[in-house]
C-alpha cells in the first residue's frame, strides 16, 4: 500500500483549506459535488480518515468508520433522489491505482444519476 499522501485534494478539503459543494456530513464521511460532474448527480464520498484506495480503507478502517460510510451512501442515494424508490437507479464506482485511473489518492466513492449512465464499455 503506498503512503497516504497529506498533500492529496481531499486531504485538503477535509483540512478546510479549499472550499467544497458538501451534501452530507457526519460523524467519520464527507459527501460534496464533483467539481467536474459527469452527469446530473456526481457526488463523491469520503471517509475523513487518511485511506488511499478501497481495499485500504475496507482492511484497515474501524467498524464505526465502515458502517458510518456505508449508511451515509444509502443515505445520499436517497436524499439525492436516485435511489431504487425514486424509480431512477445510480452507480457507484471507486476507481484504484494506475488501471483504476485513480486521480486523487485518497479513497473516495463515486455516485453518478439523474441520467441513464450506460453500460460500462471502455
Ligand atoms: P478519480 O479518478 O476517481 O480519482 O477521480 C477524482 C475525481 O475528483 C474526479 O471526478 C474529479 O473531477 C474530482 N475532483 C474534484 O471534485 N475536486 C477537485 O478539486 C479535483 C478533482 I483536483
Amino acid at each position: 500500500m503506498p503512503a497516504y499522501d497529506e498533500t492529496n485534494i481531499f486531504a485538503r478539503i477535509l483540512r478546510g483549506e479549499i472550499p467544497n459543494q458538501t451534501v452530507l456530513e457526519t460523524e467519520h464521511t464527507l459527501a460534496f459535488r464533483d467539481i467536474a460532474p459527469k452527469a446530473p448527480v456526481h457526488v463523491l464520498v469520503i471517509p475523513k480518515g487518511a485511506y488511499v484506495s478501497y481495499d485500504d480503507f475496507a482492511a484497515n478502517a474501524s467498524d464505526a468508520e465502515v458502517l458510518d460510510f456505508t449508511r451515509a451512501m444509502a443515505r445520499l442515494t436517497h436524499e439525492l433522489g436516485v435511489d431504487l424508490d425514486s424509480g431512477q437507479g445510480y452507480r457507484v464506482i471507486t476507481n484504484a491505482g494506475v488501471h483504476g485511473v485513480q486521480e486523487v489518492p485518497h479513497f473516495h466513492m463515486h455516485i453518478l444519476g439523474g441520467r441513464n449512465i450506460g453500460r460500462m464499455v471502455d
